[in-house]
């Protein structure tokens, strides 16, 4: 190589070893860029045996995000949790319409419902906490869908898009600006969770990775969309200050 030619290529070498460590640098800044504070909260939807492999309604692994969400938990000073609560007799439950099965709509009252196999039903063990969800300093646990006549995947607004959970005004009379959702299934509960909470004028954030969903004929391609058209963002825990 020529002297010249030698330095240039030495000088091109240093730009892109420098431009590398910055966009590292970038990273590693961007990686911590969300530090929770007072109005920040973390809402963790759904995290019920049910929702869990070996449930009724066993959404693909289930149980893998649940150290993940503790985890996270610990980073905020406010965690809310739902619960799915329904009757035993609920309208989203297959079994309650005659020739029906699961996984395909129907149209109710208040709209297109989803019909599911039975789960969540108040009191039982399927409706619990998984086992090993540890968020002892969780501050409310909302329940929802607990009315015969009307589905609620979301923590806010019942699926008849009238009947509110009471959810938005507790979270604006604790003075909360941002609410971070993970927990199960990404498509319905998590989704219609986040979009609502953009609707009441809440930032919504969604930590992908600490979620996981159903996928039932393209919902999760479509809540992403849904999601993303309501503002929702997207994020990962790692830009998550721990
Ligand atoms: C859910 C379907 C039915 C959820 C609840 O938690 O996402 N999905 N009920
Ligand atoms: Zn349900």
């Amino acid at each position: 190589m020529q002297n010249i030619e030698r330095r240039k290529f030495v000088q091109a070498l240093g730009g892109a070893l420098a431009l590398g460590a910055m966009g590292g640098l970038a990273r590693n800044a961007f990686a911590a860029a969300i530090k929770p504070g007072d109005a920040d909260v973390f809402l963790v939807i759904d995290m019920q045996n049910c929702f869990i492999p070996g449930g009724s309604l066993a959404v693909k692994e289930g149980d893998a995000i649940v150290p993940l969400i503790n985890k996270i938990a610990k980073s905020f000073k406010h965690v809310v949790l739902t619960h799915d609560w329904h009757t035993p007799d609920h309208i989203s439950f297959a079994s309650q319409h005659a020739g029906k099965k699961p996984f395909k709509a129907i149209k109710v009252a208040y709209g297109t419902q989803v019909l599911w196999p039975d789960h969540c039903v108040q009191g039982t063990e399927g409706a619990a906490l998984a086992k090993d969800l540890s968020i002892p300093q969780a501050e409310l646990i909302l329940r929802k869908g607990y009315r015969k006549d009307v589905d609620s995947y979301s923590a806010f607004l019942e699926a008849d898009k009238k009947t509110s959970t009471g959810l938005s005004g507790y979270l604006k009379q604790r003075g909360f600006k941002r609410v971070f959702l993970a927990g199960l299934a990404t498509d319905f509960c998590v989704a219609w969770s986040a979009i609502d909470a953009r609707k009441q004028g809440f930032e919504a954030f969604v930590i992908d990775d600490a979620c996981r969903g159903i996928d039932a004929n393209g919902s999760l391609a479509a809540a992403w969309k849904d999601m993303t058209h309501a503002g929702v963002k997207k994020i990962s825990s790692a830009d998550i200050a721990a």
